[in-house]
């Protein structure tokens, strides 16, 4: 069995930056996947995400077994609800969206996902999720129906976090969302790296090689990227090995 959270604390104190790039089941072709992931494999990608707020045809199952088939990269659920849980993915950012206040997302979906989790061997994340404002509103925002915490707010930012760690979250996820027109800021980033004893994620709005070192440099431990290279997979091109 893959040792997920293992794998990400002895990149960690190595220093080894991680890529994930996520796979949106409802904007994935299918029959598109293998020639998605020769590009994936030629890169620095490092881990798969699979995930979105909605998933209205119920394509995870079938996105994340060709998946399984396609690579030996871990692959891992970013589900935006409990109908999204496949057992055939390695493991599951178990998410509570800590800087909102609607408990759909701090615990009723989490409660919900239990009777399937205990049957399956998904390795569970606890993740601490939490959305900055990307300028831009999200379907995260729209699904949840929360607010991001504005880049101005640092404290708040810094509090959540640490309440998320000292709560027992095994990463902290900071999030501007799918296609934000503004990444989290990297003063943001440094902040709560340098106060956090867990590995740190950062997502949203990364479309370039540049914003993706600065992210890196800032101290995010694992970037996530997806609209980029759902818009153009040429991006793999300048993040090659
Ligand atoms: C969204 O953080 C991820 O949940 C990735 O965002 O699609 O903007 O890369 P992008």
């Amino acid at each position: 069995m893959v040792n997920i959270y293992q794998n990400i604390l002895s990149a960690k104190k190595e220093s080894k930056k991680l890529l994930a790039v996520l796979i949106d089941p409802e904007k994935i072709d299918i029959k598109n996947i293998p020639a998605f992931f020769e590009k994936v494999h030629q890169s620095i990608t490092t881990h798969i995400f699979v995930g979105g707020s909605t998933d209205k045809n119920n394509q995870t199952k079938n996105v994340v077994t060709v998946i399984k088939k396609t690579t030996k990269l871990p692959v891992i659920l970013f589900p935006g609800d409990v109908a999204q849980i496949t057992q055939e993915a390695d493991g599951i950012l178990f998410l509570s969206l800590i800087s909102g206040r609607n408990p759909e997302y701090l615990i009723e979906q989490q409660i919900k996902a239990v009777p399937y989790l205990k049957n399956v061997d998904l390795e569970i994340l606890p993740t601490g999720y939490i959305l900055i404002d990307g300028q831009k509103e999200t379907a995260t925002q729209k699904v949840s129906k929360t607010k991001p915490i504005s880049q101005d707010n640092l404290e708040l930012i810094l509090n959540t976090a640490l309440a998320g760690e000292f709560s027992g979250k095994k990463l902290i996820y900071l999030e501007a969302g799918s296609g934000a027109s503004v990444p989290v800021d990297a003063n943001i980033i440094t902040l709560v790296e340098e106060n956090l004893s867990i590995p740190l994620i950062v997502g949203g709005g990364i479309r370039s090689k540049k914003q993706l070192e600065n992210t890196f440099n800032a101290g995010a431990d694992i970037v996530v990227i997806g609209t980029a290279f759902e818009n153009d997979e040429n991006f793999f091109n300048e993040l090659k090995k």
